[in-house]
């Protein structure tokens, strides 16, 4: 029997030192100290030995079993060592590899363009008010001087949804809709989307963006109009800008005007930039007329007022040099994070 526990104890420890892995040490655990395992079968055997021989012969049994769990939990102890030195070294942090980049999104030159003429206009005492891009043809087009048959409604064709609700062709059935209310005075601008049933080129878009602005009160006058624009136009291209009004006629205004201002790449001399002539053309304006007035509830004796609209696309593309309009809705990032 000692010899049978010695050969159990050698073999054991044989084993142990060829355990390479947490699994493999399990597998000799279970071989030898297991419920089936070799040291319990000799357990089992004790029934056979005489009561004399069986106190010795348990503690040798004893001794072998506390030498075998002392090894296997050596043997643990550095196989858990080895296995985290792995793991450390398998999951190694190079801090001197370049960064992971985590792209974030860009403000789009029409949105640019716009935060900054609004910016301008609050400065002034302005709200920003916005409306709906789907209209009644009654406020985008009668409302504004436009009956059915006028030849502005070819200029502005549209989208039609029914015969009587259109896409918007500009943003001013928004200020129809404010002077309506009857709040006065009004001091207002109001960017958004408008469309126009136009063949896609460089200076063309079936849908493009507006910021128009409207001023009702007591006593407004051409002269007010001139100043705010003036202004607006420093604020906008630089303080040495100038500006030329040019009678135009719009239905909704009367009088009305088309306003350049002087080239601010050559400051008027004349340059590739303003074809030669020294101006560029960036909005329309002029008195809101009496018959619109009147239409929207406001009495033209008592109140006058100016409106203008500005396109943003072209503001943005006379900002940052961009020759084709069409760049601007691609949205290739490429293009737009230029901005
Ligand atoms: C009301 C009355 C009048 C808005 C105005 C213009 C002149 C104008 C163009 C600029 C470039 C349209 O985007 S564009 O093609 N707009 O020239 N807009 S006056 O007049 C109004 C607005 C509201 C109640």
């Amino acid at each position: 029997m000692n010899s049978q526990l010695q050969e159990i104890r050698e073999q054991a420890m044989k084993r142990l030192s060829q355990a390479d892995t947490l699994d493999l040490l399990n597998d000799v655990r279970v071989a030898f100290l297991g419920k089936k395992g070799e040291l319990t079968a000799v357990l089992k055997g004790m029934k056979n030995i005489s009561p004399e021989e069986r106190p010795a012969f348990g503690q040798m049994v004893n001794d072998t079993r506390a030498a075998i769990e002392k090894q296997i939990e050596e043997t643990k102890k550095k196989l858990e060592e080895k296995a985290l030195e792995c793991q450390l070294a398998a999951e190694e942090i190079d801090v001197t590899l370049p960064a992971k980049k985590n792209p974030v999104g860009h403000r789009h030159p029409n949105q640019i363009a716009q935060e900054e003429v609004e910016r301008i206009f609050i400065g002034m005492g302005y709200e920003v008010i916005e409306g709906p891009e789907i209209e009644y043809d009654k406020y985008n087009f009668e409302l504004l001087n436009i009956p059915a048959n006028h030849p502005a409604k070819d200029e502005q064709d549209t989208f039609y949804i029914t015969k009587d609700i259109v896409l918007r062709t500009q943003t001013s059935p928004v200020q129809a809709r404010v002077m309506q209310q009857g709040k006065l005075p009004i001091r207002m601008i109001s960017p958004g989307r408008v469309f126009r049933s136009d063949e896609v080129d460089a200076t063309h878009s079936p849908s493009f963006h507006q910021i128009e602005g409207l001023v009702i009160d007591k006593d407004i006058t051409f002269a007010d109009l001139k100043g705010t624009l003036e202004e607006f136009a420093k604020k906008l291209f630089g303080e040495e800008t100038k500006t030329k009004f040019r009678p135009h006629h719009f239905p909704f205004t009367e009088p009305s005007a088309e306003v350049d201002v002087s080239c601010f790449k050559c400051g008027g001399k004349g340059c590739r930039f303003c074809k030669g002539s020294g101006w560029i053309e960036i909005l329309g304006c002029g008195m809101v007329h009496p018959h619109v007035l009147e239409m929207c509830g406001i009495d033209p004796e008592e109140y006058t007022g100016f409106a203008f609209g500005v396109g943003l696309e072209r503001i943005a593309l006379l900002r940052y040099e961009i020759d084709d309009m069409r760049l601007l809705y691609e949205n290739d990032e490429r293009f737009l994070k230029q901005f």
